[in-house]
């Protein structure tokens, strides 16, 4: 019997009216710098503000100087982030914070499955914890 821990995934956020939302993973790891720090993303197992990170996942992590996306350009400069951008986001929780909530050009903090791609969001944060998975073989 093997046991192997694994972290879920939980992204909560709150709009510029006060509403807060979630978002909820199975699992989330991040693979190491050799392999471009590439998103493991487990499955969208609930929360009001929708599923708005499964289409990034196996994406690698592009910043500004180091573009890992699959954009013929970097999603970085496009949308002033640093994230598993693919071509380029759904969500873009590094984005620029505006103050009242109203996102240009896509550059600002958006989750698109819960305000679309033209609002930015007030707060919102990914938080990990450890589960027990258990891998048992006889
Ligand atoms: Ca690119």
């Amino acid at each position: 019997m093997t046991m192997r821990k694994e972290n879920e995934l939980r992204v909560d956020m709150e709009d510029w009216e006060g509403a807060q939302a979630s978002a909820q993973y199975s699992s989330f790891s991040i693979g190491p710098e050799s392999a471009g720090y590439q998103l493991h993303l487990g499955s969208f197992t609930g929360g009001t503000a929708g599923d708005s990170l499964s289409q990034h996942n196996s994406m690698k992590f592009t910043t500004f100087d180091k573009d890992q996306d699959i954009w013929e350009r970097n999603c970085a400069h496009q949308y002033l982030g640093g994230f598993w951008y693919m071509a380029c986001h759904y969500a873009n929780p590094t984005g620029m914070y505006a103050p009242h909530g109203i996102a240009f050009e896509s550059v600002h903090v958006i989750w698109r499955s819960w305000k679309g791609l033209h609002y930015s969001l007030k707060n919102i944060s990914m938080k990990i914890r450890s589960v027990a998975k258990c891998s048992c073989t006889v």
